[in-house]
């Protein structure tokens, strides 16, 4: 096989040997460490682990997407290149290393794909891949991506609204929270069934928001990026996008949203409660324990050293959701 992350690029005939051969060896010493890892931990390590990353299965193509600018909504700052923004990511049930996930999710398979809207509402909704790529017209939106490790991207995402999904399902007005959660799905997610590869973390990942947050126009569910349907490792087929909140609220390939009238536990918070709260926005006057948070590396073109550094803005700039949280101490309700 090629290294089916750079579609384009070709390889002669020799390339193309060594790059299999490379490969197939890296896959197997990552299953071995699966086996051995797991069968201590757990004991429930099975001959599957080496044949888990067959090279049958479709791997991932991106699709391209029928949408509308929304320029309203968008930053005109300089994007970052498709490049870095589908190879430099979080998504730790594919990894914890940056590049792991666009390593390790090619093969994950997001058609079929089943998104369920339920909880205190009066008509839960189930969708289909179809219906999450067609059912609302599509609006790109370049947003402003804050990581809470103090990097950034600028990225034009396609989705729509979340608010429109919720006014579908029809809330209940006893309804004050909105629940997500991500596949859980550990024959696929590597990190999910290792400990050590997946951080640690309690899957399936949760996340949550006020559904006052949810239904502000800014949360987007997003599909795709740069005019394609999202590749894996950015949270494909569909990942919520709250872009004024440090990037772990924006949860990846969300089966679940459930309305309730509690607050919601969400991965992080539960990880290290006095590092992330459930609120976690943007906030360049809050420091996280271990670091500050006034500035940011924006990542753009170019290597290492041409990466700028940049303050960071009181909800990443997203000024028009301070009435939110007109009443509330940030510092307390980090
Ligand atoms: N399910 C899931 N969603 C996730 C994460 C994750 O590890 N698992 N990482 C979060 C973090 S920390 C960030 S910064 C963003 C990164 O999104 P990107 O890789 O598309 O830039 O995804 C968020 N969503
Ligand atoms: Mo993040």
């Amino acid at each position: 096989m090629t290294k089916r992350f750079k579609p384009s690029q070709t390889f002669k005939s020799h390339e193309i040997t060594d790059e299999s051969v490379f490969s197939s060896r890296r896959r197997l010493l990552k299953s071995m460490g699966f086996v051995g890892a797991g069968a201590l931990l757990s004991g429930s390590a099975t001959a599957r682990g080496w044949f888990d990353d067959d090279d049958d299965k479709p791997a991932f193509k991106a699709k391209p997407l029928d949408f509308t600018r929304n320029d309203s909504l968008s930053t005109d700052e300089t994007m970052t290149p498709y490049a870095k923004v589908t190879s430099y990511n979080n998504f730790y049930e594919f990894g914890t290393s940056k590049d792991d996930p666009a390593e390790n999710a090619q093969d994950f398979q997001v058609d079929p794909w089943s998104l369920k809207i339920d909880g205190m509402v009066r008509n839960p909704i189930t969708l289909s891949y179809d219906d999450i790529l067609n059912k609302f017209p599509l609006e790109e939106r370049v947003y402003r991506l804050r990581c809470v490790e103090a990097w950034s991207m600028v990225i034009p995402w396609l989705g729509f609204e979340l608010n429109k999904l919720l006014k579908l399902a029809d809330p209940l007005g006893s309804a004050k929270y909105v629940a997500f959660k991500t596949l859980f799905d550990p024959k696929q997610m590597p990190g999910q069934r290792n400990p050590f590869m997946g951080g640690g973390i309690d899957y399936p990942y949760v996340e949550g928001l006020r559904l006052d947050e949810a239904m502000h126009p800014l949360s987007l569910m997003s599909v795709g990026v740069y005019g394609k349907t999202l590749p894996p490792q950015n949270g494909a087929p569909i990942r919520l996008v709250v872009p004024w909140k440090y990037g772990f609220k924006s949860i990846k390939s969300v089966v679940r949203i459930t309305l309730t009238d509690q607050e919601p536990p969400t991965t992080w918070n539960r990880l290290a409660a006095h590092e992330y709260g459930f609120y976690a926005n943007v906030n360049p006057n809050v420091a996280h324990p271990r670091w500050s948070q006034a500035s940011e590396r924006r990542i753009t073109k170019g290597g290492l050293f041409s990466q700028n550094r940049i303050d960071t803005e009181m909800f990443n700039g997203y000024q028009e959701v301070a009435p939110l949280y007109s009443n509330m101490d940030l510092t307390r309700y980090y």
